[in-house]
Formats: C-alpha cells, structure tokens, sequence
C-alpha cells in the first residue's frame, strides 16, 4: 500500500480496515509503516509505504476488483494514475504464481528494483522466494541498489 497525497496515514488505515472485511480472508501479518521518496513521480512529499501479507481463498482478479473498489471508495481518480495518489493498493505476490496480462502483472514487475516494496516485505517475508527471479526478498534486498531513501517510522 502507498499514498502521498492528503492524510497519508489516514488513507493507509482505511486500506487495511477494508481488507480485513473482505470475505473468507485475512491479514497474517503486517510490516511497519515506512516513510519513503517518491520514485519516478513530481511531486516530492514522501510516500508512506507498508506491505500485508493477506490469506484469501478469492481468485486473483477478485481480489484486484476489492483492490480498485477500494482505491476508489478512498477517493483516488484515474488522474492520479501515474502521479500522487491518496491509496495504492498493489498484489506483489499471489502464491507463486506468475501472471502477465495488460491488466495485471503479478510479480510486481518493478518489486526487486524498489527498496520501498522490498524493505517492508523483508520484514513480514524475507525468505518468501520471487518466483520470476526465483531468489529470496531478502537477497533482492541485499542486491537492490539505494536509489531511494527508506525509512522505518
Ligand atoms: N508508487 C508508485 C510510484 N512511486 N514511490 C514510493 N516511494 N512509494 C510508492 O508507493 C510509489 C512510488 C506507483 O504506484
Ligand atoms: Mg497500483
Ligand atoms: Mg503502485
């Protein structure tokens, strides 16, 4: 989860109050919340960042559309696609499975260069194997150069 826009830590508790209603599943566990740099977006306020580990027997593409519907009912508008946003809400895994579509793209096709997604999840998974690059986050972690700042608040 991200957001840089608003009262971030406001949008990141609304995120997981409704992930934790989403049925037949449930938070595992949480990683801290992080403060980071913007990376590849204009404005510079900081992100705040964490990663849940979540237990669901829904599909992939029901857990996107819980995703989108929330993204949305937290207010977030298609103009802040590619720019600051009031709640992202991106699948880095599913189990290990490897999903390319236009739609979707799962591993997160950017997880292994992003010290913001890696960090927190090196918390909750450090041993939970990429299964495109087929190494563990916390190798990632260790390899991924410091293009960004990252810090665990
Ligand atoms: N999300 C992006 C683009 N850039 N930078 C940080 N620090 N955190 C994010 O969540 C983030 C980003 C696109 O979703
Ligand atoms: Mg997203
Ligand atoms: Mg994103």
């Amino acid at each position: 989860m991200g957001s840089n826009l608003g009262d971030r830590q406001i949008f990141i508790s609304y995120g997981i109050k409704r992930l934790s209603r989403i049925k037949d599943s449930g938070i595992g566990a949480f990683s801290g919340l992080y403060a980071t740099e913007p990376v590849g977006v204009q404005d510079r306020t900081p992100f705040l960042n964490m990663v849940v580990k979540f237990h669901t027997s829904i599909t992939v593409d029901a857990l996107l559309d819980h995703l989108q519907r929330i993204e949305k009912d937290a207010g977030r508008t298609d103009a802040q696609r590619k720019k600051s946003r009031v709640l992202d809400m991106d699948i880095l895994f599913f189990d290990d499975d490897i999903i390319t579509r236009e739609d979707l793209v799962v591993p997160h096709p950017e997880v292994h260069n992003r010290r913001f997604m890696l960090e927190p999840l090196a918390e909750i998974a450090g041993d939970l194997v990429h299964p495109v690059k087929k190494k563990k986050i916390k190798k990632l972690l260790e390899e991924c150069p410091k293009t960004h700042w990252v810090k665990r608040l």
